[in-house]
């Protein structure tokens, strides 16, 4: 069966990474015009600097939990064929074990240069002076996708649920497009996997509630036998 998964912030939650609209959440601490737009990052490049290095290094501290590691264990499974598309800038998905991830808001470990799109890992501290190691440039920036940017690899994204037997959203709340939309792109089963109801859980055939580490593993273990 071909299966993509869309995952957000509520799988890295038990890893003790924040979500951002939960009570809780980061967009409760930081103003998100601020550090997460191209024009916040004109405005104060040393405030969004700041806010991912901080993240990164939460990151760093963090480990896959078993929801993780339960998506690592179903793309093994020689019964499907599975894509993870993430709308997470974490890398637990790998460090679980995942080769098969697509970033669609790109990914904390990596710096991207804005003055001539060169890209490269990125350092554990990132400062609004570092030159690019391509071109020299002080325009570095974290390599994510903020809003009013199109997120990464949206047409083979696209074709890809498309293509799915089964579409299954884990942890997002669905309040961000175009990852919400993709719901609509499946032919296919859909399911979703949540503490709660996200925004779009009626546009799914099917839901689970409860914490991502229980509830994903119980449900690979049903897929795999
Ligand atoms: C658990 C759990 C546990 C907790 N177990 N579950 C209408 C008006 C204005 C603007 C727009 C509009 N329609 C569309 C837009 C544009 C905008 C947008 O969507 N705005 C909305 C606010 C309305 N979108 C964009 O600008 C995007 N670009 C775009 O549209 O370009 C145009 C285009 C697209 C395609 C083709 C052509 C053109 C870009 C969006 C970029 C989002 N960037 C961020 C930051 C990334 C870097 C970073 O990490 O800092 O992405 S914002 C933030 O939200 C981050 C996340 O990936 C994203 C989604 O959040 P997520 O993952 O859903 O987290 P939460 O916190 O919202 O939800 C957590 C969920 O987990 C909850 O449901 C909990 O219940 C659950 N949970 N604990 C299981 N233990």
């Amino acid at each position: 069966m071909k299966i993509v998964v869309l995952t957000g912030a509520g799988i890295s939650a038990e890893s003790g990474l924040g979500t951002f609209r939960d009570q809780d959440g980061l967009w409760t601490k930081y103003d998100l015009e601020e550090v997460a737009t191209p024009e916040g990052f004109v405005r104060n490049p040393a405030l969004v600097h700041e806010f991912y290095n901080a993240r990164r290094a939460n990151c760093l501290e963090s480990f896959p939990n078993p929801a993780h590691e339960a998506l690592a264990t179903l793309e093994r499974s020689t019964q499907h064929d599975l894509t993870i598309v993430t709308q997470n800038v974490d890398n637990l998905h790998e460090r679980a074990g995942a080769t098969q991830v697509i970033h669609m808001h790109g990914e904390l470990m990596r710096g991207l240069c804005a003055a001539c799109d060169a890209r490269w890992d990125a350092p554990a501290t990132m400062l609004p002076d570092d030159p690019c190691p391509s071109c020299a440039a002080r325009a570095t920036r974290p390599d994510v996708v903020w809003f009013g940017e199109i997120p990464y690899h949206m047409d083979r994204i696209a074709d890809l649920v498309a293509a799915s037997d089964l579409f299954v959203a884990i942890g997002t709340s669905a309040e961000v497009y175009p990852a919400a939309g993709l719901v609509e792109l499946a032919r296919g089963a859909t399911l979703e996997l949540n503490l709660e109801p996200s925004a779009r859980t009626n546009a799914f055939d099917a839901r689970r509630f409860g914490p991502a580490t229980e509830i994903v593993p119980a449900w690979v273990a049903e897929l795999t036998g």
